[in-house]
């Protein structure tokens, strides 16, 4: 039984496709951003820069998060991996968070365009979270300090409740891994409460993470040695995520065990940047992105005329 109803469950599941499809069309798309007729060469951003393989896994944790603590006005949110900014802007631009920062950035077809374009462009928004995304502190292209930050951001404050988004990769930095350990100084009733995710989605870059490489029970062990209860969240689906959100434990580790690039044209390590290379170039691969685009159904959660329709 979980503490959410199946209209908020269909919710999560449309948030993650409309977050999704942004995520594309800020990497790869110039113009054509509804695709209201079929893509030609030049839709494509002449120079392909950003990451995709993070970006699914992080809109379902954003999904699912903001629904889950709905009504909590002291929750926060750590991104880990800061190179997974297509989605973070995706998820600001959806709530509005960015356009309050931005005015450009509406919450209507000049908005998305905008998004869309200025993504990775001379004079727009860079390839990762920056002091330009709102609420962001930290720049995000340097892995391993979440953790820490959000114990930092937790201290003297025990009403806040920070989640934090590790990535597996990120977790083999030194830091990221010390930081565990600021449990036994700085967990307990004066601090806020910390929900470690681990983003277990197998690849840093182009090779296993070594978390991947470690069984089940080795990773639960490891997690249990750092004084946390290890929850698994298997795969995407949002009843299996709210349902581990819903359980009652103090020290929380969630592990979330997803595939890199869900969702996308390949998996793994050739998910982690662009993973179509040509497609400005390239018949069959400008063929692949576009039904990869039309896989999301865009059309039923945003239209030029009407908005954002979830
Ligand atoms: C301290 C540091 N070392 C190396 C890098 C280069 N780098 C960028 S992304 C990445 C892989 C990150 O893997 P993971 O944390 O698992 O993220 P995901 O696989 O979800 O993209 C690395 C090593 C970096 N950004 N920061």
């Amino acid at each position: 039984m979980i503490a959410v109803g199946i209209s908020e469950i269909e919710q999560i599941k449309k948030r993650v496709r409309l977050c999704d499809y942004l995520v594309v069309a800020q990497l790869f798309l110039q113009d054509n951003f509804l695709l209201t007729r079929p893509l030609k060469f030049t839709d494509i951003k002449p120079r392909l820069l950003g990451h995709w393989g993070t970006c699914h896994g992080i809109n379902v944790v954003y999904a699912n998060l903001k629904t889950h603590f709905r009504d909590d006005h002291n929750y926060y949110f750590v991104l880990g991996p800061g190179h997974g900014f297509p989605a973070l802007q995706a998820n600001l631009w959806l709530d509005g968070d960015l356009e309050r920062m931005d005015s450009m950035a509406t919450r209507n077809l000049a908005g998305l365009e905008y998004i869309c374009k200025s993504f990775s462009w001379p004079d727009g928004f860079p390839s990762h979270a920056s002091p330009l995304t709102p609420g962001v502190i930290t720049e995000g292209g340097e892995l391993g300090y979440a953790l820490a930050n959000a114990y930092g951001y937790c201290l003297g404050h025990p009403e806040k409740t920070v989640a934090v988004l590790i990535g597996d990769g990120e977790l083999e930095t030194a830091t990221a891994i010390d930081s565990l350990n600021l449990k036994n100084l700085l967990g307990g009733p004066k601090n806020g409460k910390i929900l470690p995710i681990l983003h277990l989605n197998g690849y840093k870059i182009s090779a296993p993470s070594i978390y991947a490489r470690k069984s089940e029970r080795e990773l639960n062990e490891m997690v249990r040695g750092f004084g946390y209860t290890p929850i698994w969240i298997h795969g995407d689906d949002p009843e299996t995520f709210q349902e581990a959100l819903d359980e009652q434990i103090d020290y929380p580790f969630y592990i979330y065990d997803n595939k890199k690039g869900s969702g996308g044209p390949n998996q793994y390590q050739d998910s982690h940047q662009i993973p179509l290379k040509k497609p400005r170039t390239d018949e069959e691969e400008l063929k692949t992105l576009e039904d990869w685009l039309k896989s999301y159904h865009f059309d039923e959660l945003f239209s030029g005329e009407e908005g954002i329709k979830i």
